[in-house]
């Protein structure tokens, strides 16, 4: 717990309830906020980064929210074979039954998303952000973003409710929210630790504020706009291992939770 002990996040409630799971494997809660997820797809590819979205979901689950899945019913800019890296010709899929994959068939339309439902929203990485939630793959800073996806961050927004993005998804706050401050990591390569570095600028280009974070360090790596109430951590942003992603996703989960005052 000694890494936990230092968060100025982490509320005693939490604490406690991480302590009862490591112990107890507890399946009480103490949080009880409502969740939304926002997929996109189904590999990191074309769609939702499937292990951000485990992590999100695990982390959730232990600190006792509720969720409630969706994705937009668009189809995907395109399919990718994720063994070849290369899109599939001729081949169309639609987001939200892709989505359906990772949230075990249980899956709502976007454009039912009413915040007054919720107490939190979350947004995973993977391309699908960057390819059907907005133009961010192709459009760069001149991107445009899903209709519904644009009204849920504003509407959550201006309800005052927390906002949790990782990876590339933080672009989408950078477009829709003005002046926000996010993070997607470095704004260097170093040598390929970094390959996505160049978002960074795209952020600033947005209007947005970019503040370098790391991935590795438990505590350290979630970045808090607490004006915004906008949580953002790099994810596989970095190429870095697998468990300091979860832990590093573990971290804005626990933020977005605390702000949610739930
Ligand atoms: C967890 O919180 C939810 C939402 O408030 C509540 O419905 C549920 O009964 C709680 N579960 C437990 C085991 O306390
Ligand atoms: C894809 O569709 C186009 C237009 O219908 C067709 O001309 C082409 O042969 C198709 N390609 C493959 C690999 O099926
Ligand atoms: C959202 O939910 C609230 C509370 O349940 C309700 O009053 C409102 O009409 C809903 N808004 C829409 C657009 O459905
Ligand atoms: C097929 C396709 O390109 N679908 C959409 C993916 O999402 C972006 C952003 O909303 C849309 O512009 C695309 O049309």
């Amino acid at each position: 717990m000694s890494l936990y002990r230092h968060s100025p996040y982490l509320c005693t409630c939490l604490l406690l309830r991480y302590t009862a799971a490591a112990q107890f494997h507890a399946t009480s809660n103490c949080s009880g906020a409502k969740v939304a997820v926002v997929l996109s797809g189904c590999g990191v590819y074309d769609g939702t980064e499937i292990h951000e979205a485990s992590a999100i979901l695990v982390h959730l689950s232990r600190g006792g929210a509720e969720v409630q899945m969706f994705a937009p019913d668009v189809s995907q800019m395109h399919v990718i074979d994720h063994g070849k890296g290369q899109p599939v010709e001729n081949e169309s899929r639609n987001v939200l039954s892709e989505s359906a994959r990772i949230a075990r068939g249980s899956i709502t339309d976007l454009a039912k998303l009413n915040v007054s439902n919720h107490d939190a929203v979350i947004f995973p990485g993977g391309f699908g952000a960057a390819k059907n939630l907005s133009t961010f793959a192709i459009d760069g800073k001149d991107c445009k973003v899903n209709k519904e996806v644009e009204r849920v961050l504003k509407d959550f927004h201006d309800a005052g409710k927390p906002i949790g993005l990782c990876c590339i998804s933080p672009v989408l706050a950078a477009k829709v929210l003005p002046g926000v401050d996010v993070t997607v990591g470095h704004e260097e390569e170093e040598g390929g630790k970094w390959p996505y570095a160049g978002t960074t600028q795209a952020i600033t280009a947005l209007g947005a504020k970019h503040t370098v974070k790391e991935v590795t360090i438990s505590y350290l790596n979630t970045h808090v706009d607490k004006k915004n109430k906008v949580v953002t951590t790099p994810a596989f942003m970095c190429e870095t291992k697998l468990h300091l992603i979860f832990d590093g996703i573990g971290a804005m989960v626990r933020d977005v939770l605390k702000l949610s005052g739930k």
